[in-house]
Order: structure tokens, then sequence, then C-alpha cells
């Protein structure tokens, strides 16, 4: 089991995805973009590696945040390895120093691994300088395992997958090997339709913004999907609808392409818009959403 944390956009989800060569975990350049727990499975020869996507940790400063990054910090407790990414294209931040400080007293093996590097900046020295500035603080010895990679182009993922070969335990087979997440269907679907309300909006509205798939009807020539996007306040639904409806349509298209391509069949998406004020401090949604355990 090896849980993948860092700070918000530093690529964990696309990690995920380069690792299983499928797609089970959605991306987008605007941070904190997973909100769920996603669990994907990688079958080899050599043996099973389970990984933990997990919500980028950031200065929340909205309830959902805050679940949010109690979830990423949950997620740590009883893994056998900690994989803690970095963006090797920025200095360190405060949140990967919070990373480090949690993980200098966990008792499992920790890789950090500096990402995008197939960008020009690498800041790999001064990570790595922050982490024996903390070790040394906190008087630790712990060491991590450094290395580099690059999600978007695979550069250095067949050595990160030996690294953690190595240091994964022996132990049983947790999931049969024809399964590739444990992710629940609704919960996938609804997560493709906001990633890609995500690459449409920008500042605030993405994190107002939550998409429940209610029922999902699967047939075998093709499955029917129906839902809402929930939004705050009024005043944002016609944002999400665009001029005569096009965003929604662009949103709807481009989240049916991808999820026949994800599971080899075409699904319809009935959605629509609900106002739904605070729903982010609304616990029953919240569980219905994914977001609480
Ligand atoms: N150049 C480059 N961009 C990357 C790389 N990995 C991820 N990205 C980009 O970084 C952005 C964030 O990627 P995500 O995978 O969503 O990041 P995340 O860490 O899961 O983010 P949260 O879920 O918000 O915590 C996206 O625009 C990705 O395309 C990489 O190796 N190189
Ligand atoms: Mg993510």
């Amino acid at each position: 089991m090896i849980a993948i944390v860092g700070r918000a956009n530093v690529g964990k989800s696309t990690l995920i995805n380069r690792l299983l060569g499928e797609k089970v975990s959605i991306v987008s350049p605007v941070a904190q973009t997973t909100r769920n727990l996603v669990r994907g499975i990688l079958n080899e020869p050599r043996g099973q590696l389970v990984f933990l996507d997990t919500p980028g940790v950031h200065q929340a400063s909205y309830d959902l945040g805050h679940v949010m990054n109690r979830t990423a910090r949950a997620a740590v407790e009883g893994v056998d390895v900690v994989l803690l990414v970095l963006d090797g294209t920025t200095t360190p931040r405060a949140e990967d120093e919070g990373w480090m400080r949690r993980l200098l007293f966990h008792p499992a093996p920790v890789v950090a691994l500096v990402n995008k590097c197939d960008e020009k900046e690498d800041h790999t020295a001064a990570y790595q300088q922050r982490w024996a500035s903390v070790a040394k603080e906190k008087n630790s010895t712990k060491q991590a395992d450094w290395l580099r990679s690059s999600a978007v182009t695979g550069e250095g993922i067949s050595e990160l997958v030996t690294k953690l070969f190595a240091l994964a335990p022996l132990g049983e087979q947790l999931f049969p090997e024809d399964i590739l997440s444990d992710y629940p269907r609704k919960l996938a679907i609804a997560d493709v339709v906001r990633e890609k309300y995500f690459h449409e909006l920008r500042a605030e509205l993405p994190h107002t913004l939550a998409v429940e798939i209610e029922e999902l009807e699967e047939k075998p020539d093709g499955w029917l999907a129906q839902g809402a996007i929930m939004v705050e306040k009024p005043s944002q639904k016609p944002i999400l609808l665009g001029t005569k409806g096009r965003m929604f349509k662009r949103v709807v298209a481009a989240a049916e392409k991808d999820l026949a391509e994800m599971y080899g069949l075409p699904i319809k998406l009935e959605l629509w818009i609900r106002v739904e004020k605070n729903w982010q401090k609304n616990f029953w949604v919240l569980k219905r959403l994914g977001y609480v355990p």
C-alpha cells in the first residue's frame, strides 16, 4: 500500500494515471482538483502495488478544503510506503515542509519524488536541503529516497516502480488481478464531469461546484448516468451554462468522450444544474459525494 501525498497541483493524480497506464483519477491545472481518496492497483509479474491518490494539502479557506486536508493527512496511516510528490519547478513551500515534518516520524519508508522534470527549472537541491534542515531541527535521522520524474512524459517512472517494489513488504495479494480501481463508478463518472468544468472555469468557482451521479443504468450496449451539478448560489448557474448553454454542452460532450474511452462503451450523461446552498457545510451531502469516509 503506497500513499501518494503532497501539496496541491504537484502532479499526484497525473502520476497515478501514468503508473497504471489508465485514467483512474482526474487531473486539472486548478489546484485542489482531487477531493476523494482514489485507489489504483498495479499488477505485474513481480507483484502488486496498491496506490492511494489523495487530495493536495493546501491553506484551506473553506470547509470542504479542511475536509480534504484531513483526508490526505489520514491517508498515510498504516501504509507501507509514502510517496511524497514535490513540484520541481517551484521552490519548497510551507505545505511541502508540513509534509516533511509529518513524515520524519512516520514508520514507513519515504520516497521523495521531484516531479515535472520535463520543465527547465529544477529545485531538487532546495527540496533536499529543506528535508535536511527540518530533520536537523526535529532531531530526526530519517532519510528519504530521492528520485525525479515526469508524470507527463513518463521519464523516471520505471525507476520509481523498481524502487517501490524494493521497498514494499511481501504480503497477501490485496485485490484480484483484473481490478484497476475500487473507486465507485458513480463517483468516478461524477469526477470526470467536474474535471471538464475545472478546465473551463477559473478563480474560486471550481471550488464551489460538485457533481453527483444519482442513477446509473448499465446496459450491455451503453450506460445512462443521471445526476446533478451543484452550485452554491443562483448567480453561478448561468456561468456554468454559458452563452446559449454552450459551456454546459461542451462539458457534457467532453466528459462523455472521456468516459467512453475509460469504460469502453458509450455513456450518455443527463445532468441538471441545481442550487444547493451551503452544500459544503452539509455532512450528508459531503458523505454522498464520498468526501467524508
Ligand atoms: N510539465 C509537467 N506538468 C505536470 C506533470 N505532472 C502533472 N503536471 C500538470 O500539473 C497540473 C496538476 O496535475 P494534477 O495531477 O491534477 O496534480 P495533483 O497533485 O493531483 O493536484 P490536486 O489534486 O489538486 O492536489 C496539471 O496541469 C498537470 O498536467 C509533469 O510531470 N510535468
Ligand atoms: Mg489530484
